[in-house]
């Protein structure tokens, strides 16, 4: 075993997605080595590094979750003294069209990271990037991490299993392993196949006269949206404790789809009634109705509380796709 580096190293694999970025720059804020496991499938994949100014300062390591030389490779190139799995097949309605990319990438590659970690140096701290779509079937009360799961997507499935894993290894193998359970966030930086982004891009493109409507699927689905710049540090906070948990990560207030519209529409001066269709191709072949988060034990334990409202999540994206259209930065 080799001793930990004076400045503390972090990995983080899926570095280049939402959450890969903000947790970066939450880390390089805190004096941190960061270390990203990319695989380069896109053409600009480091647009949200960028985007965040902090695409020179993550270093990046060529790796897949699914190659488990690439992860220890990556481990013995990083030397971390934490490592976030933050890689995904993270859209759920794909997940029902690639069932088993999604269980491969999402769930069984768990076991990669983690033994990966066992046997490079055990002492690492392991986040797992659990989701709220673990929980499924529609309950009455708010979730917390004692409710039953029910998944209801391919993604839900292999989502449960990564939960699973990394509470084994926690009790067979006493490692610091931490699953967090997020409920929907997003922020200017969501990919555009997500219904926050979309309505987003959509009011949008309408208020500069680039698009008529905007199609969606089910308007009455209710999620528990918070801020990804204020979930990853719940992501951080866990791997600060003595020993590893699992937390629930909400914000205990959900409203729907017709409500997101409402709010963006409002924010750019527009009746989103004018506005929205709903296109049956885009509904869901098992829809989860209502989701909402119970994040008390994250607020006692963990010292977290969400600190963006919805109507300042809903603002920013907004703003955000306007200026980046108005300069080109979108098309
Ligand atoms: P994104 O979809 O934005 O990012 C996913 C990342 O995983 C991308 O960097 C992607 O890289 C990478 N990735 C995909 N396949 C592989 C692979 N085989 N090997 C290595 N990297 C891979 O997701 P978010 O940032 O929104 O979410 C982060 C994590 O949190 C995901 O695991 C997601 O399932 C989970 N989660 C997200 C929630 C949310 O509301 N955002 C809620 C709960 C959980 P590339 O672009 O190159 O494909
Ligand atoms: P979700 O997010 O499935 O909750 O998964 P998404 O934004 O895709 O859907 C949220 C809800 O909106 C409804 N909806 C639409 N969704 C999309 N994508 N496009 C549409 O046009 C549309 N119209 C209505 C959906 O039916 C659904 O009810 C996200 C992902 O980040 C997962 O990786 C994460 O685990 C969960 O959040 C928690």
């Amino acid at each position: 075993m080799t001793p930990q580096p004076a400045r503390k190293h972090a990995l983080i694999t899926g570095v280049t997605g939402q959450d890969g970025a903000y947790l970066s720059r939450l880390l390089l804020d805190k004096g941190y080595q960061v270390f990203g496991l990319v695989a380069r499938r896109g053409s600009d994949a480091l647009w949200r590094l960028r985007e965040l100014g902090i695409e020179a300062e993550v270093k990046l390591l060529v790796g897949d979750v699914t190659d488990l030389s690439s992860l220890m490779r990556a481990i013995g190139q990083a030397e971390p003294a934490e490592l976030y799995n933050l890689a995904a097949q993270s859209f759920v309605d794909k997940s029902w069209d690639l069932p088993t990319v999604t269980v491969q990438v999402t769930g069984m590659a768990v076991t990669n990271v983690l033994e990966a970690i066992r046997n490079c140096d055990a002492r690492i701290r392991f986040y797992q990037a659990t989701s709220s779509e673990v929980f499924g079937r529609v309950q009455a009360r708010a979730h917390d991490e004692s409710t039953p799961f029910h998944p209801r997507s391919p993604y839900g499935v292999a989502k449960a299993f990564g939960h699973w894993l990394t509470v084994n290894y926690r009790e067979s193998h006493g490692m610091h392993c931490s699953s967090g359970i997020l409920f929907n966030h997003e922020s200017p930086l969501r990919g555009p196949e997500f219904v926050t982004r979309k309505i987003a891009m959509g009011v949008a493109r309408i208020k500069l006269g680039l698009q008529d409507k905007l199609r969606l699927g089910n308007l009455d689905a209710r999620r528990d949206w918070g801020f990804a710049g204020d979930y990853v540090d719940a992501m951080w906070r866990m791997l600060q404790q003595d020993a590893g948990d699992d937390y629930v990560i909400a914000t205990g207030r959900n409203a729907s789809v017709h409500e997101f519209c409402r709010l963006a529409f409002a924010h750019a001066g527009l009746d989103y009634a004018k506005y929205v269709e709903v296109d049956p191709a885009l509904l869901r072949r098992a829809e989860i109705e209502a989701v909402l988060g119970n994040p008390s034990k994250a607020q006692l334990k963990l010292g977290w509380s969400p600190k963006t409202t919805l109507e300042q999540l809903v603002a920013m994206m907004v703003d955000a796709d306007l200026a980046r259209l108005r300069k080109g930065a979108l098309s």
